[in-house]
């Protein structure tokens, strides 16, 4: 494979970080989650993991593959992710690629925590801005994702595929396979793309799980692909600090957001 991801270190400047991630549409951040945090993570999911339904006659044609355990409404059911989705090292990401177009703020677009099993086939490569189909290509920049290494990332464990300097190419171009390579990562990693870099969970072609959390953001006044507003209910709403109020979405984006207090 001849496609590089950079990998820095946490203590790296913000400017050669950015600078990383501008150049080549992904990065990989090392040491980032502690032990302590990647095993509170992982008892405060197992049940909703326990519970995930797991395809096991995968239907190829489906976005999702099979053999993997999938949950989301992470800021409900998990206190880790809380802090998490507020961690400098994402939102100093966040305030360099998104802010310039989203003046008033940024919010969490998606959170899903992925566990890819022996066996599960690779995911169809895809863009996270393809929502987005208004702005002309390239487009500007509307998210940006990170996830999480919660386990290792191995090319044979699902590590994520991605295309890196994809994020300039027109929508209609094909990654030779010599421009896919895997976002192989030791646990505690993040990895950052942007919205326009091509990626996808790869396959797992050994015996052990591969366990991501899958955390985007997205422009302050674009629609959430994960709808925080039923993902999120009044009771837990109602313990969160106001950082975390917002970074879920729930602050007004200028005229956007309104609602009557009144209603319950
Ligand atoms: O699991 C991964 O590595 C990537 C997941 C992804 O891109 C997705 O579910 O849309």
């Amino acid at each position: 494979m001849s496609a590089t991801i950079p990998t820095l270190s946490n203590k790296d400047s913000l400017e050669a970080k950015a600078s990383a991630l501008q150049q080549a549409g992904c990065m990989v951040i090392q040491d980032v989650a502690d032990t302590t945090q990647r095993n509170n993570l992982v008892a405060e999911l197992q049940t909703h993991m326990d519970n995930a339904k797991v395809r096991v006659d995968d239907d190829p044609d489906e976005f999702y593959p099979g053999l993997t355990q999938r949950v989301s409404g992470l800021v409900t059911r998990s206190e880790t992710v809380r802090a998490l989705m507020l961690h400098k090292e994402a939102t100093s990401m966040c305030d360099h690629f998104l802010l310039p177009n989203s003046e008033f703020g940024y919010q969490l677009h998606v959170s899903a925590a992925l566990n890819i099993g022996p066996g599960a086939r690779a995911q169809v490569l895809h863009r996270e801005e393809d929502s987005f189909t208004y702005f002309a290509e390239p487009r500007p920049n509307i998210i940006l994702a990170t996830m999480w290494a919660i386990s290792d990332f191995r090319a044979d464990s699902g590590a994520t595929l991605v295309v890196p300097g994809s994020h300039t190419w027109p929508a209609d171009r094909t990654p030779e396979p010599d421009e896919i390579t895997s976002a192989e990562m030791p646990a505690g990693s993040l990895f950052f793309w942007l919205g326009g870099t091509l990626h996808g969970g790869g396959a797992n072609t050994s015996s052990d799980w591969r366990y991501g959390v899958i955390l985007t953001y997205s422009l302050g006044w674009v629609r959430q692909e994960e709808n925080q507003y039923l993902n999120v209910p009044k009771h837990v709403l109602d313990t969160l600090t106001s950082e975390q109020k917002r970074i879920a979405g729930f602050d007004m984006y200028r005229a956007l957001g309104f609602y009557d207090p009144r209603i319950k």
